[in-house]
This record gives structure tokens, sequence and C-alpha cells, in this order.
């Protein structure tokens, strides 16, 4: 059995969602063998959308998952299963997610120095108007940026390129940052995160902003009910459009380090597949 995909495939709008879809009945009894179609989606694209039956109590399906992606990354809104609930009801004021506004393609955790490696989103009650989630994908980020302005690349890779804060967090950091072989990146930019980036890198930023807000590059869809979304937080960015505050929407978010027993099926980040600098000399 083997879990790499033949290939990485970076997407835009055009990508046809199903194809990240594995229907399963629950997410209690995966094994080496059920998880293989999981493993596949997400190398390849980075993302997997599980199609689990409806269940009466469908937050079971996601607590499960701890069995598989390793440390839950606590969040101050965590509830006492590490689930964080995104549902406009309870607005908190600094949260972007707990509001019926639309939340732009972002990666989680850009506040923390070791953000979450595995996000999972799973739905519970779905909007009929909005709400649409949006996946961008960093591989055809970190490509066009590579092939059409390799030398604004580099200042995305600076330590310092990017500040970010929310209540009294600050943090500073690279958008692009090589680990163990691989690109991880972070990005996050919204009315609610304060975000300054470095002066040399503010062309290279507004180039790439241009690129993620680009409608071309944005892949949407609803999710319904017991659908769980399972990415990579360092390689997609994801987001949600706004919806009508008159409509329910509830979610719920777990967040993983990515350690656990099924992170050895998992291929992290982004791998470029064009040197920049070949370009650059
Ligand atoms: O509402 C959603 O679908 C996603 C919200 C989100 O990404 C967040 O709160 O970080
Ligand atoms: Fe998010």
């Amino acid at each position: 059995m083997s879990y790499a995909s033949e290939y990485r495939i970076g997407f835009g709008a055009e990508l046809d969602v199903s194809k990240l879809f594995v229907h399963v009945d629950d997410t209690e009894n995966f094994d080496e063998n059920s998880f293989a179609p999981v493993a596949e989606r997400f190398n390849k694209y980075g993302v997997a959308v599980l199609v689990c039956k409806e269940r009466p109590e469908p937050r079971v399906n996601s607590v499960a998952l701890k069995q598989y992606f390793g440390n839950v990354i606590l969040h101050d809104r965590a509830d006492e299963d590490g689930i964080v609930p995104i549902d406009p009801t309870d607005p908190i004021p600094g949260y972007l997610g707990s509001t019926c506004a639309d939340h732009p393609p972002h990666t989680d955790g850009a506040f923390s120095l070791e953000p979450e490696q595995v996000l999972t989103l799973q739905c519970i009650v779905a909007t009929t108007d909005g709400g649409m989630t949006q996946l961008v994908s960093g591989d055809s980020a970190y490509d066009y940026m590579a092939r059409k302005h390799p030398k604004l690349l580099p200042a995305l890779f600076r330590p310092d390129a990017m500040s970010i804060q929310r209540t009294d967090i600050r943090c500073l950091r690279p958008i692009f940052n090589w680990v163990g072989g691989r690109v991880q990146m972070v990005y996050r930019e919204d009315d609610v995160a304060a975000t300054i980036i470095h002066p040399e890198a503010t062309e290279a930023f507004s180039v790439l902003r241009e690129f993620i807000i680009d409608p071309e590059n944005i892949v949407e869809f609803r999710l319904q009910p017991n659908w769980i979304v399972v990415l990579d937080n360092l390689r997609l960015l994801h987001g949600r459009t706004a919806f009508p505050t008159s409509q329910a929407r509830r979610m719920n978010r777990l967040n993983f380090d990515g350690t656990g027993p099924f992170g050895r099926y998992l291929s992290f980040g982004i791998i470029p597949t064009f040197s920049e600098l070949a370009v650059a000399a």
C-alpha cells in the first residue's frame, strides 16, 4: 500500500471539488487501508473532505480525529475537547470566525510561533446563502511568485516579513519559510488581524495578495452538515464568505500538530517545482 500521491497538484477556481471527497461512515475506525484515499487527496491537493454519514452527535467524528493527527493545538476559545466553535450567535471581539463577515483566505495560528499543521473543520449547520468555504492553493501561489516575480520572492522569506497582532499577542514571521526541505506558508490579512509588512517586502506582499484574492485562484464550495475538511494549514489557505445574520451557521474547528500515528502517511508543505534562482540570476 503506497500513500504517496503520484504528484502534487496546485489548483484554482476550476478544481472539481468532488475530487476532494472521501465518503466514510464515521471517522472512528480508520485504519491504514481505509485512510489511504484520504491521504491520497491530502498529499495531492493539500486537502481532503470527509463526507461522513449523518449521526446524532456529529462532534464525535471530530473528536475521533485526535487518534490520528497528533496533539490538539489549544486555542483560547476551545472547549473541553479542544474544539473551537465557529458560530456567529456568540461574537467575540478580535475573532472574525465568530461573526457573519467574510473571513478572507488565511492560515490559522498566524499569531503563534508554531502554527498548527493539520486543520479540521466540521460543518454542523450550513447556510443556504453565503458562508461558502474558500480554498487557495499555496503550491499555486508559490509557483506564481517563483515564475513571474522571482526577484520579489526572497523578501517573503525574511524572518521579519510580517508582523501580526491580535489583542496583546504580536508575532514577527516570514510568509514563506523553508522547514525540512519544504516551504511552509503563513498568511493573514484582514480587518481584525493587524498585519504590518516590512517595507522591503511590501511590493512582494501586494503581488502575492493580488493572487490570493483573485477569484480565479479561489475554489469555493458549501460544506454540508457532517462533512469535515482536513487540510494542510501551512500549504493551503482557507477562508469563508459572508452570510446573512438571519441564517444559522455552525462549524467545529479542531487543529493538530500533525505528529500523530497517521502523520507518517501525510506529506506536508509546499514542494517548489520551479527554481526562482534560475530566473533571478
Ligand atoms: O467559518 C469558517 O468556515 C472558517 C472560519 C475560520 O477559518 C476561522 O475562524 O479561522
Ligand atoms: Fe481559519
